[in-house]
């Protein structure tokens, strides 16, 4: 790659077309017939999902180093190799039914900027780095973030390797199984700043016609695993007083998790997602119930009043029915704010580019809520139809992944040239 003249605004354009193709061929690995995609973390299709990535960003000339928990970097130098890199990317891994776009859009994305300034060959002051973090959607260890939050400091790397999936498999067994158990430390390296493009998983931008969110941060959250246990007996011949149902306290519960969600209007949040019934059979009174809950909000107080009352409205429940509780909260972190100067260039940009923007706060999560408590950092949303995601019929525009792609790649260049 020769060197080009870095200037402050090169005004490069990014190649739609590129970057649709390139989001369908990340999107066939993994495809389900519905037209989503199921990437679980640490599995064989995720790790197929990160060979065609490594083989893409090595085409590119890029250096591509693997982290304790599997974070992949791909490090395209600068002409000042002292300067802090700029981090740019998202993540790989999807949800068991996923969307095709969550996650994958702003890694694809963060290629097509490397393939822009490659074809253009210009060189930026400052090294970039294109990131796919591990695990960000927790669904199958139960901690979401979990490769930005080793790398952030937030989880001990020990801890995240003992998470072990529903069949008993622990993290670094799955990360060992798939080669993707990197050399490198997983602690955090000097940046500059990050940026994350996602799709909005919500409604408000399409709702709006805007076409660019400017994400200012992200929402609360805290999550559970609950186990209920009663006592299985014969749905038959034990009568209503006699019987200790871990089924029907769950379902209370769930009530409750609704409840009080719903109490909090149109900022609740309360979800129960995953649920296991022991001994499943239809004609046995179930003795246990193994299920999740999680709570978010934009406030740090209301969410702070879930967790205090919920814990003991599910234990009166559980008493009631004389059934035992056993709630894990797994973690839980604070409304994350994003950087006023990464913000202000996401927005500078978007308008320069001539797009409609509304500053938007994150209902979901990102690997972005962590790195933001190590670098500097902002997100770029665009809308997804009818605000829908974590689903199969997950669906973007090619030309607002496009506009969402030169809004990184302007971001991430004026950032990396300042
Ligand atoms: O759950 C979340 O908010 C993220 O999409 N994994
Ligand atoms: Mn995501
Ligand atoms: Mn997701
Ligand atoms: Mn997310």
């Amino acid at each position: 790659m020769d060197g080009g003249t870095p200037t402050r605004d090169h005004n490069l354009r990014i190649d739609p077309r590129r970057l649709w193709d390139a989001l369908m061929d990340m999107a066939a690995i993994g495809a389900t017939p519905k037209g989503g995609v199921r990437r679980l973390t640490l599995t064989e299709v995720d790790k197929r999902g990160r060979d065609h990535f490594r083989k893409l960003c090595e085409a590119e000339g890029l250096t591509v180093t693997v982290d304790a928990i599997g974070n992949m970097f791909a490090r395209r130098p600068g002409r000042d190799p002292s300067r802090k890199p700029v981090l740019f990317g998202s993540h790989l891994d999807s949800q068991p039914s996923g969307g095709k776009f969550d996650g994958a859009l702003g890694v694809i994305a963060g290629l097509e900027l490397i393939r822009t300034l490659n074809e253009a060959g210009v060189e930026t002051e400052a090294p970039l780095v294109l990131c796919n973090w591990t695990d960000e959607e927790g669904s199958r260890f139960g901690h979401s973030l979990m490769g930005s939050g080793v790398w952030a400091g937030v989880y001990p790397l020990p801890k995240a390797y003992a998470l072990a999936d529903s069949e008993g498999v622990t993290v670094e067994q799955a990360l060992e199984s798939i080669g993707y158990k990197g050399e490198q430390t997983a602690e955090c390296f000097p940046a500059d700043s990050y940026f994350e493009l996602h799709i909005e998983q919500g409604p408000i931008l399409e709702a709006e016609d805007r076409l660019i969110g400017i994400v200012t941060g992200a929402q609360a959250q805290v999550w559970y695993d609950a186990v209920l246990t009663g006592r299985d007996s014969h749905a038959g011949t034990t009568p209503p007083l006699a019987r200790r149902d871990a089924l029907v306290g769950a379902a209370r519960i769930i009530d409750l998790v609704d409840r009080m969600m719903r109490a909090r209007g149109e900022a609740g949040r309360g979800t129960v997602g995953q649920l296991q019934v022991l001994p499943n059979s239809r004609n046995v009174v179930p003795g246990e119930v193994r299920f999740s809950v999680e709570f978010r909000h934009p406030d740090d107080a209301e969410l702070a009043a879930i967790a205090e009352a919920f814990p003991k409205a599910a234990q009166a429940i559980a008493d009631e029915l004389r059934l035992s509780l056993t709630l894990t909260e797994l973690f839980r972190f604070a409304a994350q704010p994003f950087d006023p100067d990464c913000i202000a260039l996401v927005a500078e940009t978007a308008k320069r580019r001539g797009f409609s923007a509304r500053k938007i706060v994150s209902g979901a999560g990102h690997d972005a809520v962590y790195v933001a408590r190590k670098v500097p950092t902002a997100m770029i949303f665009i809308p997804c139809k009818d605000g829908l995601s974590h689903n199969e019929e997950e669906s973007i525009l090619p030309e607002h992944a496009a506009a969402g792609a030169q809004v990184l790649c302007d971001a991430v260049l004026a950032r990396a040239n300042r």
